[in-house]
Order: C-alpha cells, then sequence, then structure tokens
C-alpha cells in the first residue's frame, strides 16, 4: 500500500513538472522548424499565432489575431525574409532577416497592437 502511494505520487510529480515544461516551452523557431510566433502578450507571454516558412498572413483577423502582437520569436533561413506590416501591406513595417529573432516587446518596434500583416520573401 506504502509503496502504491509513493509510485501515485511519482507519477503526479513527473506529469505536473511534464506539463509545466511543456508549457514554459512553447514554440521554438530554430534551423529545423523556421517560423515567425506573434504573442499575445510582451515577453512571449499569453496566446499566440505561428506563421509557417512559405505561410503569407494576408490578414490577421482571420486568425482572430489582428493588433494583438506584443512580442515575438522567429527563425528566418538563409536567403529568407519576412516583413511584418501596421496595416494590409502598408504602413509601419518590421523587416526580418536570416537568423533568429527575438523582440520581447514591440512598443520598442512601435508596433505594440498594431500588426495586421505578414509576407515571406
Ligand atoms: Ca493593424
Amino acid at each position: 500500500m506504502k509503496t502504491l502511494r509513493y509510485l501515485a505520487l511519482g507519477l503526479l510529480t513527473f506529469s505536473t513538472f511534464g506539463a509545466r515544461a511543456v508549457l514554459a516551452q512553447g514554440p521554438v523557431p530554430c534551423a529545423n522548424t523556421p517560423m515567425v510566433v506573434l504573442y499575445e502578450h510582451p515577453n512571449f507571454q499569453g496566446g499566440y499565432v505561428i506563421v509557417s516558412l512559405g505561410e503569407d498572413i494576408h490578414s490577421l483577423s482571420a486568425r482572430s489575431f489582428n493588433d494583438r502582437a506584443s512580442s515575438i520569436k522567429a527563425y528566418i533561413p538563409p536567403g529568407r525574409s519576412f516583413i511584418l506590416y501596421e496595416h494590409l501591406r502598408q504602413g509601419n513595417n518590421l523587416l526580418l532577416r536570416p537568423g533568429y529573432w527575438e523582440f520581447p516587446d514591440l512598443r520598442r518596434e512601435g508596433l505594440n497592437d498594431k500588426i495586421t500583416s505578414g509576407y515571406w520573401n
């Protein structure tokens, strides 16, 4: 009986920490999985939208994420770039060149709660 109790406690601990690790990790852009991740809050918190390589976003309204992004993580592969716009392919913009990028607070880029579209080149 005692053994069972310890086993149950062990399983509970494992699953609790396992779940936490997954939540904390979230999507991770890297060379193997190039992508742009838009987060609802600063410091990569809250809900997020994943933009896969080659997937243009004509309007984030379609993802219920228009004017909501507050931070960004991205991996842009060599030879590619991704540009984000304040409006429908116009207005204030942010060009991501090849490499790994973190923008923890889009207020610094003047784009907090403003991004509407994004395109790969
Ligand atoms: Ca906008």
